[in-house]
């Protein structure tokens, strides 16, 4: 079977009756009431942290990284004003869509560029020769496939190409998304890379890092949304302390999605911040801890330390913690993405990456220059600004949301010959 048509039969399988509509451009939003909401009880979690903050003072201080202020961090008030519980919080709630609708909708804009360069070179050639496969080279690479990745792949689709003996142009548009799936998993399986790691037995920790304004907190309330409907226990802990507002931003995510945020004020030491966080979670039996951290410092090698910092007290805290440590990049930097995951890599173990803004002018490429050039897998992804515009990556899916035309279009063209 063709690939284009395997792609179709996958995801159109799961297509949500609305799909119709929803293609059409509309965006349904209903409001429905939470039944599950588990935050009905007062939270007299917070009060049985209090005695392990002095714990924390003591801990610190042996490692004598710069030590916690008690000034600063650990007043009982504070941690409790942060109950933003939204008890009477009503969730969002968009008519469920099947993946590959979302990532449908949400790469229309790379879909549109990325396609038209491909129609319109498909048009000019219609035989295959080296010419095209040169003009090929340059539209992956404008495509932030990144340069290693786009001579990789045109030597597959070369050889690929020679063993099918497709002379026609219009048939190497199935070859190219299906190699594109084939070298993003390389030799993994799907299952290894795709989805986050969660600890079987107890508190499941997830830190969140990042240049500022790539979509740290904006991706911890929509994942926070997600975790939540799953039916888990989640808290959020406020570690971004530098920047101005950035404690209520994440409150109001808190708020808004229905779970508990930890916070301190502005300045304060960030390690602490999550400190609280963990002993907040565990004592409510949270199953997931998020944690959000400052994307920018006075300068780099500062927030470098203060990630390390942080990381340090998560690792002593909870035994194989954390669980993930996500990289959230902004699709539409290009390759400048690929320099911020190489600094990153260097001063914490990024085992993640969140591609946030794709249903923006991203060029999409990045998805495969990231893991192909630095053996990091893909783990969520941003597409939209609204609670529900996250989802787990599926190179299948992605490759869908890519081609969606074209494989609508070739179907098409095999009913006509028919
Ligand atoms: N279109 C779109 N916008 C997004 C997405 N994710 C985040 N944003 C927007 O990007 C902007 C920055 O997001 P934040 O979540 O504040 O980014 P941050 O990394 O926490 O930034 P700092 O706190 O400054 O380090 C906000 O306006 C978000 O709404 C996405 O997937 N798509
Ligand atoms: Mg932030």
């Amino acid at each position: 079977m063709s690939f284009f048509k395997k792609l179709k039969e996958k995801f159109t399988q799961d297509l949500h009756p609305n799909l119709q509509e929803q293609k059409e451009g509309e965006e349904k939003e209903e409001i429905e009431a939470d039944p599950s909401s588990e935050y009905d009880q007062p939270l007299g979690g917070e009060t049985e942290v209090a005695p392990a903050e002095e714990q924390v003072n003591e801990e610190v201080q042996e490692e004598e990284a710069d030590s916690f202020d008690e000034t600063e961090t650990y007043e009982e008030e504070e941690l409790e004003e942060d109950d933003g519980e939204g008890e009477d919080f009503e969730p969002e709630s968009v008519e469920e869509e099947s993946i590959a609708d979302k990532f449908r909708k949400g790469l229309a804009k790379t879909r549109n560029s990325f396609s038209s360069k491909i129609n319109d070179l498909v048009a000019r050639y219609r035989t295959v020769d080296e010419d095209f496969f040169e003009e090929l080279e340059e539209v992956l690479i404008s495509a932030d496939v990144g340069v290693n990745t786009v001579m990789e792949m045109i030597d597959e689709l070369q050889m690929e190409v020679k063993r099918r003996n497709i002379k026609d142009t219009q048939k190497v548009k199935e070859v190219i998304s299906e190699k594109l799936v084939e070298i993003y998993y390389g030799d993994d399986d799907a299952g290894d890379i795709e989805g986050l790691t969660e600890n079987p037995d107890g508190l499941t920790i997830y830190l969140f890092v990042g240049v500022n304004g790539v979509g740290k907190t904006t991706t911890i309330g929509k994942l926070a949304h997600t975790l939540k409907k799953e039916g888990k226990k989640v808290t959020l802990a406020a570690g971004d302390t530098f920047r101005a507002g950035a404690i209520d931003q994440l409150d109001e995510w808190g708020k808004r999605v229905g779970v508990n945020v930890i916070k301190h004020s502005e300045g304060a030491d960030p390690a602490a911040v999550i400190y609280d966080g963990i002993q907040s979670a565990k004592s409510r039996q949270a199953d997931v801890l998020i944690c959000d951290t400052a994307g920018r410092l006075q300068n780099k090698v500062n927030l470098m330390n203060e990630l390390s910092k942080v990381k340090r007290v998560i690792e002593r805290e909870v035994p194989g913690a954390p669980h993930e440590v996500l990289l959230v990049l902004d699709a539409t930097t290009g390759q400048n993405a690929m320099s911020q995951a190489k600094t990153f890599s260097e001063a914490t173990d990024v085992s993640g990456i969140v591609l946030s803004k794709l249903d923006g002018t991203a060029k999409g490429g990045i998805v495969l220059a990231i893991r192909n050039e630095l053996d990091i897998p893909v783990k969520l992804v941003g597409l939209g600004e609204k609670v529900t515009d996250l989802e787990t990556f599926d190179a299948h899916a992605f490759v869908y949301g890519l081609f969606a035309d074209m494989i609508d279009e070739y179907e098409e063209d095999e009913e006509n010959e028919a």
